[in-house]
């Protein structure tokens, strides 16, 4: 009995002892808890990252491999030739594709907005990479430049913009041809001393350049109240067609002309040629301002025959090729590259003339 009762109160004691070294623990659960919920933590994310990194490591391979020009495929509708910008423009074009690799598809569209059209329809079809094309008229392309979109193929434009909504182009390569107008208006009041009447040469008709240089240019003479333009024609551009109309405005206005505009140098060099066969002296009897910096602009100011250039940059060749393959790999671009221009007078033209590439 003594035993028993003995062993009993040593129970009870080791009964005790253990219920109060098991509520000594009692406040580590809070610890307790935590670590289970780190536990989950911990092993929950590796199981996420881990999944998550296998669905990437497939993704890699199926994002493109990036394009070099060597694999490039450029579809460029040309306008045609017809001035001596556009010749250096398309050989700017064909070398540089040369030089870098780029399998260049050239369509020369004769001055024709449908020839053009048909060229992209047919760089559609064949499923270039990239089309350029300086739009010979400023509208009508919303369906053509859709239908390239809706085919995945960028439109890059080039030296000429055209008038549609900003999502059908990626980007327009060229001159402020506003800016171009407005210098040769200043440039003009310079050598005419503020005084002069004005025929004015005209590019092709609803084409950006045209439309622009003869914004820019009536802008810049508001500051010259002297200065007015008494005639105003299209020569589209060419020699052929600048001597056409300077003969006509020779017919109808005689002496009363002072000063020539025009929008690019070749109408300028055939209105010299008109203004010679006429009996009077360009580029004294009559000053000239031209657009483009062509080197026949520049031996016609060493001659005397023309008074100044605005120039308008046609090596577009290496920056259409960048921006193309920028393009094409998914890099964004500006929506306008200008190109870098000058103003050259006859003072250092014989100079200047060695180093002009065009
Ligand atoms: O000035 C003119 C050419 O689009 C900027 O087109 C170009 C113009 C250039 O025929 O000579």
């Amino acid at each position: 009995m003594k035993i028993s009762k003995l062993f009993l109160i040593a129970l009870i004691v080791v009964v005790l002892a253990a219920l109060v070294g098991c509520s000594q623990p009692t406040p580590p659960p809070a610890p307790a808890q935590e670590k289970p919920a780190a536990a989950e933590e911990k092993p929950a994310a590796p199981a996420e990252e881990k999944p998550a990194a296998a669905e990437e490591k497939p993704a890699a391979p199926a994002e493109k491999p990036k394009k070099t020009y060597k694999d490039l495929v450029v579809g460029f509708a040309q306008i045609g030739a017809e001035s001596e910008w556009r010749n250096a423009e398309t050989a700017s074009i064909q070398e540089t594709a040369k030089e870098l690799g780029v399998t260049l598809k050239f369509s020369d569209a004769q001055q024709k907005q449908e020839n053009q059209i048909k060229a992209l329809r047919s760089f559609i079809a064949e499923k270039v990479d990239v089309i350029g094309i300086p739009p010979v008229v400023e509208t009508g392309w919303e369906t053509v430049f859709q239908e390239a979109k809706d085919a995945g193929i960028p439109i890059i434009l080039i030296d000429r913009r055209a008038a549609v909504p900003e999502d059908l182009y990626v980007t327009f390569i060229g001159s402020d041809f506003v800016e171009e107008g407005r210098r040769a208006a200043r440039t003009l009041a310079k050598i005419v001393d503020g005084k002069a009447n004005i025929v004015e040469l005209v590019g092709t008709v609803g084409s950006g350049p045209a439309n622009d240089r003869a914004k820019g240019f009536r802008e810049a003479l508001e500051e010259f109240p002297d200065m007015k333009i008494i005639d105003s024609q299209s020569g589209d551009f060419t020699r052929d067609g600048g001597k056409k109309v300077m003969e006509a405005f020779l017919k109808k206005h005689g002496t009363n002309i002072t000063a020539v505009y025009g929008h690019n140098d070749d109408m300028a060099l055939g209105a010299i040629q008109a203004i010679e066969e006429a009996g009077l002296k360009p580029g004294q009897d009559i000053k000239i301002v031209s657009i483009d910096a062509v080197r026949g602009a520049f031996e016609a100011m060493i001659e005397g025959k023309l008074n100044a250039t605005i120039e308008c940059n046609p090596l577009l060749g290496p920056q259409f090729f960048e921006t193309a393959l920028k393009v094409v790999n998914g890099e964004e671009v500006p929506k306008w590259i200008p190109s870098k221009e000058d103003i050259y007078l006859p003072d250092n033209a014989k100079e200047i003339l060695p180093t002009r590439k065009y």
